[in-house]
């Protein structure tokens, strides 16, 4: 199942684009989404030589509503966010109109950025896309992040709220994570033994493309600051699940808790 996961996904971001067809898996039937959304990337310039550390970004978008709280719940028309996705590999999901790309482990050459409007649900708008090529000529190159080898297999416990807990509004969920290495800077690059961060879900962790579906957010620290604004009152499951560089949950290692959302 994990596996059919990954290859949708891959599928999907690009990665394997025009070596396979799509097919109906059991992530479901891999689609674009029509939002709407018109985006035109401001920064960076066309093919833009890179020799800071990090890209700045930034985008206008227009008939579409950009709300990161909403993100992982259910679709509603003309709102989402946009991806950003770095040699077809998903980066991170962005709400404002600015971003920065880490340049950590990217080697230096050619390289692009592609700007997707996403629904809620995390589903692109592939026809909405923007392609930004660039080439990084570090003047000042980072040191690359080795693989990490732990005495213990990695593990991550959800230390707050406490099962059973009610939440208003909006709540942090702190975890504690063992025997693994948290990295921002690694999101969207290749996986590297040890290395990886965490994705907060609601309810589910098997809807669409890798259980990204129903993905509130991930983090690379110790919390995540959740947004009730699309979740119906009542009680739900929040879970959080260690991911790899390429947001897969291959680490195997997840936490959940059950609490009481109030109106
Ligand atoms: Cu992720």
């Amino acid at each position: 199942m994990r596996s059919t996961r990954r290859t949708t996904f891959a599928l999907a971001t690009g990665v394997a684009a025009g070596a396979l067809a799509f097919t109906a898996s059991a992530a479901g039937p891999p689609m674009t989404a029509h939002t709407g959304a018109k985006l035109r990337v401001l920064t960076p310039s066309k093919s833009q030589l890179v020799t800071g550390n990090s890209l700045s970004t930034r985008v206008a978008l227009s008939n579409f509503k950009i709300d990161c709280a909403l993100a992982g719940t259910p679709n509603r028309k003309g709102i989402g966010h946009y991806h950003i996705e770095l040699d077809h590999l998903l980066v991170n999901m962005f709400c404002g109109p600015r971003a920065q790309i880490s340049m950590k482990n990217v080697t230096p050459g050619p390289h692009q950025l592609k700007f997707i409007p996403a629904t809620n649900s995390h589903m692109d708008d592939m026809q909405a896309a923007k392609t930004r090529p660039f080439v990084y000529r570090p003047s000042h190159p980072l040191s690359k992040a080795r693989p990490l080898h732990f005495p213990g297999k990695p593990s991550i416990r959800i230390v707050s709220p406490r099962n059973g807990a009610t939440v208003r509004k909006s709540f942090d969920l702190v975890v504690a994570v063992r025997n693994f290495r948290l990295s921002c800077d690694l999101y969207g690059k290749e996986n590297l033994a040890g290395w990886g961060h965490w994705h907060a879900n609601v309810d589910t962790t098997t809807r669409g493309m890798m259980g990204m579906a129903t993905m509130l957010g991930m983090s690379c620290g110790r919390s995540f600051h959740i947004s009730l604004a699309g979740i119906e009152p009542g009680t739900h499951r929040f879970i959080a699940i260690l991911v790899d560089n390429i947001h897969a949950p291959s680490v195997g290692a997840q936490d959940a808790v059950r609490l009481t959302v109030a109106k």
